[in-house]
């Protein structure tokens, strides 16, 4: 197989988009590919000050590097969750992400939850039972913890590596429940909904897990192989494995699936009708963000509910 431009020998094969590339024609042609859908989206511009939530995988830290390349002022946030799982998995992915930034000399935040709140993720989790494995509790403090990395650091974009398998992935388990309230917020770009929080974007989230893979092998990017060890069994691992015997038989189809949903979005299909759009957010007494409680958010009830529990 050759490069289409050169004609050199090919290192990928898209069949998604009918284009074999040699190396040095793929790491300039996936940047410029992500450039055009920063820009039909308006998710930021070389003016905006963005923080990069680097988990120490591939596709976190390409992203990371591609914004970089691409000239915009990125620094990055790493999030240590103090999961060990058998694998050291968190110090493993610190470890990697702390290299990658300073190989390159780039402003990396690193915020440790044990050091901050006296307890590990999967700690936290045994002594809430919030859901059946400590993601709820993950997700609900890694938002917390980024949106105040953004406020206080004065960052305006706050942007993940989530990428097409993992976007498709998410709309086929709100497709198929038809969970319109999560319909209408998946997007590329979530504007931010209250001062001081910041606009999330996703610039990875047409780009299939294949692709950003071979960019981070073909650019050295040396990144935590590992997934998270609760990952295992999860809804979304599964809803990946059908997207890609779809995918097996007709390249292709998982974009198409997502692009369709956009557009589909743009004509007006999932438009917020009055009540979903009119949330009350007030202020969360505790830590100052937003939330829709009437009073403390739900972080700072964890953080309370979790220390009182001895
Ligand atoms: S939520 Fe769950 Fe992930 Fe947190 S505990 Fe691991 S698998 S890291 S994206
Ligand atoms: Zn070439
Ligand atoms: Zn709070």
């Amino acid at each position: 197989m050759k490069c289409r431009k050169c004609r050199d020998k090919a290192v990928i094969n898209m069949r998604q988009h009918r284009l074999a590339l040699c190396k040095e024609h793929y790491l300039d042609w996936l940047p410029e590919q992500i450039e055009k859908f920063i820009k039909k989206y308006s998710m930021f511009t070389p003016h905006d000050r963005i923080l990069v939530a680097v988990s120490g995988g591939k596709d976190s830290l390409a992203l990371w590097d591609i914004l970089i390349r691409l000239g915009y002022q990125a620094d990055g946030l790493y999030i240590g969750l103090g999961i060990e799982g058998g694998i050291g998995y968190s110090e493993q992915s610190q470890l990697h992400t702390e290299q990658f930034a300073d190989q390159r000399g780039l402003n990396l935040h690193v915020e440790s939850i044990p050091q901050n709140y006296g307890l590990s993720i999967p700690e936290m989790f045994k002594r809430t039972l919030r859901g059946n494995k400590p993601c709820s509790v993950c997700g609900l403090t890694k938002r917390h913890v980024m949106n105040r990395v953004a406020r206080d650091g004065g960052y305006n974009v706050l942007a993940t590596g989530h990428n097409l398998d993992d976007e498709a992935a998410v709309l086929f388990g709100n497709t198929l429940q038809w969970l319109s309230g999560y319909l209408v917020r998946q997007g590329p770009v979530l504007e931010a909904s209250h001062p001081g929080l910041a606009r999330k974007v996703k610039p990875l989230c047409r780009f299939y897990e294949r692709d950003m893979a071979a960019y981070a092998l073909l650019r050295g990017i040396e990144y935590v192989y590992d997934e998270c060890p609760y990952a295992v069994g999860a809804k979304s691992i599964y809803y990946k494995e059908v997207l890609n015997k779809l995918e097996a038989d007709r390249p292709g189809a998982k974009l198409t699936f997502y692009l369709s949903f956009l557009k589909a979005k743009q004509k007006g299909l999932f438009a917020p009708d009055a009540d979903t759009n009119k949330v009350d957010l007030h202020t969360c007494p505790t830590c100052g963000q937003p939330t829709t409680a009437p009073i403390d958010c739900a972080f700072c009830r964890l953080t309370a509910a979790v220390s009182t529990s001895d």
